[in-house]
Parts: C-alpha cells; sequence; structure tokens
C-alpha cells in the first residue's frame, strides 16, 4: 500500500469533485482518497509520498481511438479531402505499415506515456502492433479490425480476422483486452459485420466502428453516388451501398461496451439511435478537422457519452492526449471555455472508460490506480479554472501509475 498527495487532486467523478491539499492511498486499487489532512491522521505511521507544489494529480487519460500501425506516417498522406486521402491510403498502406516497426511503435508508446495516456483503444489492422502494445506498460484494449466487401474474399478475411482475434486472446491479461472493430458501414460485407458481431455478443467483447465520417460516406450510403461512386467502381465493380447507415447501426444491439468513431455526418435519427444503443461516440477533432475540415456538432450529443480519440498518424501530426484535448478546446470556440474544459478532461478519462469497458478513468474508492501528475508552471488563483490550466500548460506529466506501480 502507498499514499500519494498533492496541491489538487481532480478526480474526474460524476460530481467532478476536487480536492484541494489531497491525498490517495491505493495499491492496485484506490482504497481511499481525502484530505492529506484526514489522510495522515488516519495512517499515522505511514509514508506520504508528497508532490512538490502546484502538483495535479489526476486519473490517467484514455485514448479510445488510435492506429498504431499508421506511425510511420508524417507527410506521406493527402490531407484536405477525404476521398484524396482514402486514396492515398491505398498507395502507399504497405509502405506505411511495413516502416512503422515494433521498434518504432514501442516508442510511440513510451511517448503517448509520458504525455498522460495509461490506456489506449488501439484499432488493429493487421496484429502488427501486437508486441509493442504487450510491451508496454499501458493498458491496451486491442480491437481487432475486420474490414473488406468483396464477395469473393470474404472466407479468406474472415478466418483472417480469427486468427488475428485468437492471437490478442491468447495475450489476454489484467491490462490487455480483445476487442472487435468493424472499419465502417461502407466497406465491410455484411456476412462479416453479422459474424463478427456475433463473436462480440457471444464473448461480450468492446466493439468499435468507424461511422459516417465524411459527406462523401454520407451521400453514398443515403444516395448511391458523391465521391465514393467511382471508387466502388474502379476497386470494387460495385454501384450500390450494401449497408444503410439504419441498417448498419441496428446490428449493434445487445453489446455493452459499444463505440462509433467520428459521426460528423450521422442524422438526428442516427443519433437517436446511438443514444438507444448505449453507445459512445469518439470524439477525433484533429482527424476531422485534417481530413474533411468538418467538426462533431458536440450540441447534439446532451444524451450520449463522448470520449476523446487521437486517430492515428495516418491523420494526425501527435498523438499525445494533452495535444489533442488543446485542439478540441480550441476548435470547439461554440463553448464557453472554462466549463467546457472541465467537461473534456472528464471525456478524456471517465468517458473513455466506460466506452472500453473499464474499470477506470475516475479517482474514487474501488477503481483502478491509474493515476497521473502533473505539474502547473504556478499557484492557481482561480480554482474553478483548474480543467483549463491542466489543458494549456500540460505537455509532459512528472509521474505516471498504472495499476498501482510506477510505469
Ligand atoms: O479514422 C481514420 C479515418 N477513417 C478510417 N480509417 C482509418 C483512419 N485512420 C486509419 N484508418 C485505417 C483503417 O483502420 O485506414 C485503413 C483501415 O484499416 C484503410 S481504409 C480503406
Ligand atoms: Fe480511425
Amino acid at each position: 500500500m502507498k499514499i500519494i498527495a498533492a496541491k489538487w487532486i481532480v478526480t474526474c467523478d460524476e460530481n467532478d469533485s476536487i480536492i484541494e491539499d489531497g491525498a490517495i492511498v491505493y495499491d492496485k486499487t484506490i482504497k481511499e482518497i481525502d484530505t492529506f489532512e484526514n489522510i495522515s491522521k488516519k495512517y499515522p505511521n505511514e509514508i506520504i509520498e508528497e508532490l512538490e507544489d502546484n502538483s495535479v494529480l489526476m486519473p490517467g487519460l484514455i485514448n479510445t481511438h488510435v492506429h498504431l500501425e499508421f506511425s510511420s506516417n508524417t507527410t506521406t498522406l493527402k490531407y484536405g479531402n477525404f476521398m484524396l486521402w482514402l486514396n492515398s491510403v491505398i498507395a502507399s498502406r504497405d509502405e506505411l505499415v511495413q516502416k512503422a516497426t515494433t521498434k518504432l511503435i514501442s516508442k510511440k508508446l513510451e511517448m503517448m506515456k509520458k504525455s498522460g495516456t495509461t490506456t489506449i483503444g488501439a484499432i488493429s489492422s493487421y496484429g502488427f502492433e501486437l508486441e509493442a502494445c504487450l510491451n508496454s506498460p499501458l493498458n491496451t484494449v486491442f480491437f481487432n479490425e475486420v474490414i473488406g466487401s468483396k464477395a469473393d474474399m470474404i472466407d479468406t478475411l474472415f478466418n483472417d480476422f480469427k486468427a488475428r482475434l485468437q492471437k490478442s486472446e491468447d495475450k489476454k491479461s489484467e491490462k490487455f483486452f480483445p476487442a472487435i472493430a468493424i472499419h465502417s458501414p461502407y466497406s465491410v460485407h455484411p456476412f462479416l459485420i453479422r459474424e463478427t458481431l456475433n463473436i462480440a455478443k457471444q464473448k461480450d467483447y468492446p466493439v468499435s466502428a468507424h461511422f459516417l465520417e465524411s459527406i462523401e460516406e454520407y451521400d453514398w450510403l443515403h444516395k448511391d453516388e458523391g465521391g465514393f461512386l467511382e471508387f466502388f467502381k474502379n476497386f470494387l465493380g460495385e454501384e450500390k451501398a450494401v449497408t444503410k447507415p439504419m441498417r448498419f447501426l441496428e446490428q449493434f444491439q445487445n453489446l455493452k461496451n459499444l463505440s462509433f468513431t467520428h459521426c460528423v455526418e450521422a442524422s438526428n435519427d442516427d443519433l437517436n439511435k446511438i443514444e438507444e444503443l448505449n453507445a459512445t461516440i469518439n470524439h477525433c477533432v484533429t482527424s476531422n478537422r485534417v481530413l474533411n475540415n468538418t467538426k462533431l456538432d458536440l450540441r447534439k450529443l446532451d444524451n450520449i457519452n463522448f470520449s476523446i480519440g487521437t486517430d492515428g498518424l495516418s491523420s494526425n501530426n501527435s498523438l499525445s492526449m494533452f495535444d489533442e484535448l488543446r485542439n478540441v478546446l480550441m476548435m470547439h470556440s461554440e463553448f464557453e471555455i472554462n466549463s467546457f474544459a472541465k467537461k473534456i478532461l472528464k471525456a478524456a478519462t471517465f468517458n473513455g472508460a466506460k466506452a472500453l469497458g473499464l474499470n477506470k478513468g475516475t479517482l474514487a474508492k474501488n477503481k483502478d490506480s491509474d493515476i497521473i501528475a502533473i505539474k502547473l508552471p504556478d499557484a492557481i488563483k482561480h480554482k474553478e479554472d483548474i480543467s483549463t490550466h491542466i489543458i494549456l500548460h500540460t505537455k509532459y506529466v512528472k509521474k505516471t501509475i498504472i495499476r498501482g506501480i510506477d510505469a
């Protein structure tokens, strides 16, 4: 058992409790959280690790959506338009993925840890990042992705998916969780959607899917027209979208930990369905800006849980959650800054844990001890603005604790 104390504890709990001069008693899970005064009285013989002035303890950040296999990209892919991006991915995918060695991905994971992330939702197209995730102290929900719509390829694709899923199941542990990703409504054959969802339901796995990310996807799925028409004709000989958005969503009933990524072009009906499914929306603000110049309308999400994801370096210049949170803060200028900063810190912790089905994301009794310590540059004069200052001023953390251990 250990005790750590700081000037501020930002719990990210249901009530957004903040403790001034607080302390946390923990091993693998949190045993107690209270003021320094109360804890030191209760544990007079224990050593308390007191952090330096202006320190903050908060839950480790949860990046619910990242493609590590695309980590070698910096200047290769085309930005500004979704179709152009997609074509550039198809042209350079093999080269990029080959360059993303275990060594490179491990470096990125280390940098993610230093910038406050303690848990990731890793979308895996090939399983190439498995080893790096296993070697990292970060908690990983490993989403094995199914993708492909060509009828004559279904068996091969399904077998390949099952083999990758099995490999991740073999490594299941207290920090590594197998899960399933369905790439999107436009890119996955109905048979593969049905069968992979059946597996997820049987095994109670978290599920995630990209959903309505671009106007081209909207036009194709709803009206069989737009930028995707030519793409599908050329690549697959298809002239009609097979799965309509609502039909896609309807198949995700009875899943406990479900998330849809992007959703920037989702209709009100789609959003109502997402709410009914009790699903989370993974918000990737930088990716949406870079690929489509669109933005999720968070005002429509009053009753929908949303979490924060960086997406991959295929659509971002950084995998740091604090960089991403700054972008979220700046892109959503429609909201008052201090209350919004508080909301998005919670989205990056509490809401992310819900998306991935983990007992984390909040500093409270019985939650996993995934804790980060940061240091603000100076004393806080306006306590109510602490979330804003945390987001604006933090590049790297001073300390990371994952499941009770210094990581
Ligand atoms: O989220 C972004 C944009 N939307 C869709 N897919 C991806 C993103 N970043 C990487 N991807 C991957 C996806 O997992 O791109 C690949 C898929 O494996 C090719 S999409 C034909
Ligand atoms: Fe993505």
